[in-house]
């Protein structure tokens, strides 16, 4: 072992700079206090302090910096949704999502692959056909295109799908891109500590001091910070938060199962998701295809993968991609989706004074990370809504004006 490594491993001063700073304590107070250190989360604090110079703000988590939803989905960035809120929020995002490796000085691997979303039937090429003309009108760039154009972009598919499910046509979505998930989190949070925002790990919420109706504090595992603003920004965790709280939301929470090949040879070069067949992958930057399914059709609070889904996500794969029989998957996890009745977020204000929510990001969160941090840096900052989340409130729920987002929730759930 070279000598200077040995050197480091014993030293209890290292002087080269550290990604996060380690806070010893918290402090009684805070302006802000935001639950949940994932990319989210984190990305609200960033905003927080570099649009609304709101620095005195922690980030309170659990487990570890992106080790939720952040760190266990398949990393796909676009905006070709269906409803307009859809397409104008995503697109915005997406339009973020650009500059962040320049911005954070820190690698995203943020890569452009062209999207397409593949059609096995003749209502699913209606159906993409309308999400098209929508996306147009917005200026998104998406398109209706023929099997031909698969096969260009992706020669090794079999368009007949073992002849179970010929593929008929594809929205196509060229600024569809992939990005390294945990160095999102990491970005974010590496400029929000540099801004003054301090990050606390391994610090679980337990309870929110509520008097009159409003927020005024928060109970922690270390100890009690007072507090005029919260914001939860947690996945798979927002009905104990609610519950907290004294209020529901429609959200159920169910397990999203993905997988991950060992490293190939680049071959893939898109992103194609097949709602008929349940699937989607991609190819990262290292040669690993990254692989997912819909749903798991039950609810369940866990992030333990099954057999079952290795199985049959392998078998839908094979029927596209014959040639992949040999390769090995060497990971599974899974995620715990938040998901609501429209396939849209829940974003904004709640009946508690001070306390605002971040959640509903289902199977769709992901992309949003960059816009969801901005519109709520501005909503907590204002305590108003930022007008790109208007139409993603809680209390559409009560008012019956759901945003029915449910044909753009990538495969079918
Ligand atoms: O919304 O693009 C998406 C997506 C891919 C996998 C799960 N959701």
């Amino acid at each position: 072992m070279p000598l200077r490594l040995i050197r480091y491993a014993l030293s209890s001063k290292h002087h080269e700079p550290r990604m996060f700073t380690t806070h010893d304590r918290m402090k009684s107070s805070y302006d802000v206090v935001i639950i949940g250190a994932g990319g989210h989360g984190l990305a609200a604090a960033y905003y927080l302090a570099r649009d609304h110079g709101i620095t005195n703000v922690a980030v309170l988590e659990r487990g570890y910096i992106g080790g939720g939803n952040t760190g266990r989905n398949t990393t796909i960035i676009r905006s070709n949704y269906l409803t307009p809120e859809g397409v104008k929020f995503y697109d915005a995002s997406v339009n973020l999502w650009k500059d962040l490796s320049a911005e954070f000085d820190l690698n995203l691997f943020y890569s452009t692959r062209g999207h397409y979303t593949l059609a096995h039937t003749d209502s699913a090429v209606r159906t993409m056909r309308w999400r098209a003309e929508v996306n147009k009108h917005y200026g998104v760039d998406s398109e209706l295109v023929g099997p031909d154009h698969v096969k260009k972009a992706c020669p090794q598919i079999d368009l007949s799908c073992a002849g179970h499910a010929p593929i008929l046509g594809a929205l196509y979505h060229a600024p569809g891109a992939i990005a390294r998930h945990d160095a999102v989190a990491w970005g974010y949070g590496k400029g929000a500590d540099m801004r003054g925002v301090e990050i606390h790990q391994q610090t679980e919420v337990q309870g929110l001091d509520i008097q009159g109706g409003k927020i005024v504090g928060v109970n922690t595992s270390r100890g009690y910070i007072s507090t005029e603003k919260v914001l939860s920004a947690v996945a798979g965790f927002t009905p104990r938060v609610t519950e907290m709280a004294g209020f529901r939301t429609p959200i159920f929470v169910h397990p999203l199962q993905a997988m991950v090949s060992e490293p190939i040879k680049p071959w893939l070069d898109p992103i194609l998701v097949s709602g008929s067949l349940h699937i989607y992958i991609s190819q990262t930057a290292r040669g690993e295809l990254v692989m997912g399914a819909s749903l798991d059709p039950y609810e369940l609070h866990s992030t333990r993968s099954t057999l079952d889904f290795t199985e049959s996500l392998s078998a839908h794969m094979l029927e596209m991609f014959p040639f992949l029989s040999h390769v090995k998957v060497v990971r599974q996890w899974s995620g715990m989706a938040d998901m609501t009745p429209d396939f849209a977020p829940i974003m904004g204000k709640t009946p508690v004074e001070g306390l605002y929510l971040d959640a509903g990001w289902g199977t769709w969160g992901f992309k949003a990370t960059p816009i969801s941090g901005k519109t709520m840096a501005h909503t907590v900052a204002k305590d108003e809504p930022h007008p790109l989340i208007t139409g993603f409130s809680l209390q559409r729920f009560a008012d019956f004006a759901l945003t029915g987002e449910k044909g753009a929730a990538s495969v079918g759930h």
